[in-house]
């Protein structure tokens, strides 16, 4: 058994007995109420959901295992010669709760190396969707073509299915299927975009480095790959991708079936797609100006034109954070930071629309949250790096998203967490509750 497996089996014992108690002394304790608003309104706010994996913090934003994204990246091991950590350092912390040392990382790092090589089948799944398939319809059935490998589903079907040590099955196909996004979304891209070029993978470097490499795309989009992919994995339990991949597992769905479905909730708009429309929505507004130099008033009336035609402003608003994305901030100072980015004509639009979009979205009064998401920064990080097919955006999230996912219900099965299904009720109940009928 692997250090992270074992060092993950001792947390669990220790854990199982809080759970246990909670659910047995303690089901009646009341966490709230539930209203209308909630009801109709995508169960805003409803506390019914539990994960130690992350929390997010209306003011503060998203913190890992109870760290920061600063902290975060202060504390795990770095990739020699980089300023960022091993991703799957952060595997390690996400599963367990510690910081690795730097050996166990690096038997992570060789161990998702044994387990990266795409299937045969996969890439003839890919092959066969239409080229001009979205990337992420893409990505989505690679994952699910994975399913027949399922250890999870392999065990049930055989009759061994054991309560207890099903976890050990989650966690088999989850680090089989960490290991393989990264390669799976470099394949796509070169595939779609790239006249169907193909890099081998590098057996020297760790997966931020070697998705880089695979790509095509030299340093430092290595670092950038390392922060997008973690800053990305998880934003507690309750957004779509998370929720949904949860949910699916609850069924004793395996990890295949329960991201692809994960995947397929953050291809919407309002989720993790926001990332291309940020971009889409910015180069038509460049291009309308025709090369000119935008001014703040030609912005205003853009952003008006848009609320007033009935849409959202991409990258903008949240439903749970009030303040500015601690992701978006990340991604910013990475770009202040770095030479050529910062005097990017790109970056210096997508800055003077975090200085005028949130006066605008106060003024319409609608959002209640005006502050820029994760997805406002993003793409144009990826654009600086010549990734310019923007509805490639979504499919680099959802390589990051595993991590949260995939950790996430690993502990679902540890802890037994029994199937998802709320009781709905019909509109007439709902008017007779608020007395009208
Ligand atoms: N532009 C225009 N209107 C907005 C925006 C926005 N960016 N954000 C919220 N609103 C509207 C929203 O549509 C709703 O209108 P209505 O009453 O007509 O239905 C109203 O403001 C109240 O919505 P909120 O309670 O503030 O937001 P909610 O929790 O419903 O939705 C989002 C959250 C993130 C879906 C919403 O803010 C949005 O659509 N933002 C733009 C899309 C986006 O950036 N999504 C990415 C989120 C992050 N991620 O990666 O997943
Ligand atoms: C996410 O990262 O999942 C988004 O910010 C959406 C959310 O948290 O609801």
């Amino acid at each position: 058994m692997s250090t992270l497996k074992q060092v993950l089996a001792q947390k669990i014992a220790e854990h199982r007995p809080r759970t246990t108690k909670l659910v047995k002394e303690f089901s009646d304790v009341s966490l709230g109420e539930v209203n209308i608003g909630q009801a109709i309104g995508g169960a805003r706010g409803i506390k019914c959901l539990v994960t130690d994996i992350s929390y997010l913090d209306p003011m503060e934003g998203i913190r890992f295992r109870g760290k920061t994204i600063p902290e975060t990246f202060e504390a795990l091991p770095k990739v020699p010669g980089s300023e960022y950590p091993y991703v799957e350092a952060f595997w390690w912390m996400l599963l367990t709760g510690d910081v690795p040392t730097m050996e166990q990382t690096l038997e992570v790092v060789e161990d998702w190396k044994q387990r990266a090589q795409i299937p045969q089948y996969v890439i003839d799944v890919l092959r066969a969707l239409p080229r001009d398939s979205h990337p992420m319809a893409m990505f989505s059935s690679a994952i699910l073509a994975m399913q027949r490998d399922s250890v999870f589903a392999k065990t049930y079907s055989s009759g061994k299915f054991n309560k207890m040590t099903c976890w050990e099955d989650m966690y088999e196909d989850a680090s089989n299927m960490m290991a393989k996004l990264g390669p799976i979304g470099a394949y796509i891209y070169r595939m779609k975009y790239m006249g169907d070029t193909h890099i081998a993978a590098d057996p020297d470097l760790d997966m931020g480095g070697n998705f880089a490499h695979m790509m095509g795309i030299p340093a430092p989009y290595d670092n950038v790959a390392r922060m997008y992919f973690i800053i990305h994995s998880d934003h507690e339990s309750g957004n779509v991708s998370a929720h949904a991949t949860h949910l699916v597992a609850s069924a004793l769905s395996d990890a295949y079936y329960a991201y692809s479905a994960g995947i397929n909730g953050l291809a919407g708009p309002l989720h993790g797609l926001a990332n291309e429309e940020v971009l889409r929505w910015t180069q038509n507004f460049m291009s309308h100006l025709g090369g000119e130099v935008p001014t703040e008033e030609g912005l205003k009336k853009a952003l008006w034109d848009t609320l007033n035609s009935g849409q959202v402003i991409p990258g903008y608003g949240h439903a749970v954070l009030r303040k500015t994305d601690p992701r978006y901030t990340t991604q910013r100072e990475f770009c202040l930071k770095t030479e050529g980015l910062k005097d990017y004509p790109l970056f210096k639009l997508v800055s003077m629309i975090f200085e005028v979009a949130p006066g605008v979205l106060t003024e319409h009064g609608k959002a209640k949250n005006p502050w820029p998401n994760v997805d406002a920064q993003s793409g144009v990080i990826q654009w600086y790096y010549g990734v310019t097919q923007y509805e490639f955006y979504t499919v680099l999230f959802g390589i990051g998203r595993a991590l949260g996912c995939l950790a996430n219900i690993t502990w679902d099965r540890a802890l037994g967490y029994g199937i998802e299904r709320p009781k709905s009720v019909t509109t007439e109940m709902l008017e007779k509750a608020a007395g009208i009928k």
